[in-house]
């Protein structure tokens, strides 16, 4: 049983898995499968075991907060069962629940997004995000006629994936270098990029560039669009906390005796765009302005969705 954790944890801190929905909704099938497999008696022990499980999903990768609002949906009213099955069957219909409500709001954002690409338009996208490509897909899907800049994405090159899937959904698709980014925005006139997590405060924290990508589009009037569900919204930004942002291994940034030795590397993964940057989040609730953010959360934590 907790190979089925140890597993996903791993195929997640190796970025096998990857992309904050994507690591949601594995985080929380894993805890389904460890509950459908769990052969103990003592709701005591299960309830351990969870516990452990839960940190261990959760040690994987720190900053979005989707993995942490999917597994915590997932074992949410465990509290209250009276026995083994009952805890079981809590965590298989909630894992169920929490992906099949995560798969629905891709779709959600993707059919609202789409409703943004105009024929003759110019769009920009960065890294690869599974919400941002629906959106643009689903244009393409309508027949409507743009084109595409998508980023390499230093240093994990998550542009391969994006052009590759773009190019064969049949979208007319340009590959560029991060640092390409200002040159192009001027030709570019809308921006659409995922979310790891959403502040109380509207901030938006997204793979490393994503900020320049909007300080660019700020300055070129190009609209600069998130596209994000409700569970990358982090309620722990509602009680003050900071967001932490992941540092990975310097061997993603340089080969072996690249460079000397003395130099250090600093290989941050995400950033933080302040919600002054961003025209609208394109949520499955809605296209929703920054400043919308702490209400939506509010009443999320009011109902409880984010409750144990
Ligand atoms: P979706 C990814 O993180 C990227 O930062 C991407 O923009 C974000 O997750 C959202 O992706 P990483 O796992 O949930 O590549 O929209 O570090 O697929």
């Amino acid at each position: 049983m907790q190979d089925i954790i140890a597993e996903t944890s791993e195929k997640i801190r190796d970025m096998t898995i990857r992309g904050a929905g994507r690591i949601a909704r594995a985080g929380a099938d894993a805890l389904g499968r460890f509950a459908e497999s769990y052969t103990g008696n003592s709701l005591e022990a299960f309830r351990e075991d969870l516990d452990r499980a839960v940190a261990t999903i959760l040690d994987s990768r720190p900053t979005a907060v989707s993995l942490w609002n999917g597994v915590h949906s997932t074992v949410r009213g465990v509290d209250s069962a009276s026995s083994v099955d009952e805890a079981r069957e809590i965590v298989i219909s909630n894992s169920r629940e929490f992906c099949e409500r995560s798969e629905k709001a891709v779709e959600t954002i993707a059919r609202i997004g789409a409703k943004r690409i105009e024929d003759g338009d110019t769009v920009m996208t960065h890294c690869n995000s599974s919400a941002a490509l629906g959106v643009i897909e689903e244009a393409h899907r309508q027949g409507k006629d743009f084109r595409v800049f998508a980023t390499e994405s230093r240093p994990w090159r998550q542009g391969i994936l994006t052009v590759t899937q773009l190019a064969e959904a049949g979208v007319d698709v340009t590959m560029i270098i991060d640092s390409a980014v200002r040159y192009v925005m001027n030709d570019t006139d809308k921006v659409f990029v995922g979310a790891d997590t959403i502040t109380s405060h509207g901030a938006v924290i997204n793979k490393i560039g994503t900020s320049q990508l909007a300080l660019a589009a700020h300055e070129a009037r190009t609209q600069f669009y998130v596209c994000g569900e409700t569970y990358k919204f982090s309620p722990m930004t509602v009680f003050g906390d900071m967001v932490r942002i992941e540092e990975r291994e310097t061997s993603e940034v340089v080969r072996p005796g690249e460079i000397p030795d003395s130099v250090k590397i600093f290989n941050p993964v995400f950033d933080s765009t302040p919600a002054q940057y961003i025209d609208a989040i394109i949520t499955e609730v809605g296209m929703v302005p920054p400043t919308a953010v702490y209400d939506i959360l509010v009443r999320q934590l009011g109902d409880g969705i984010f409750k144990e």
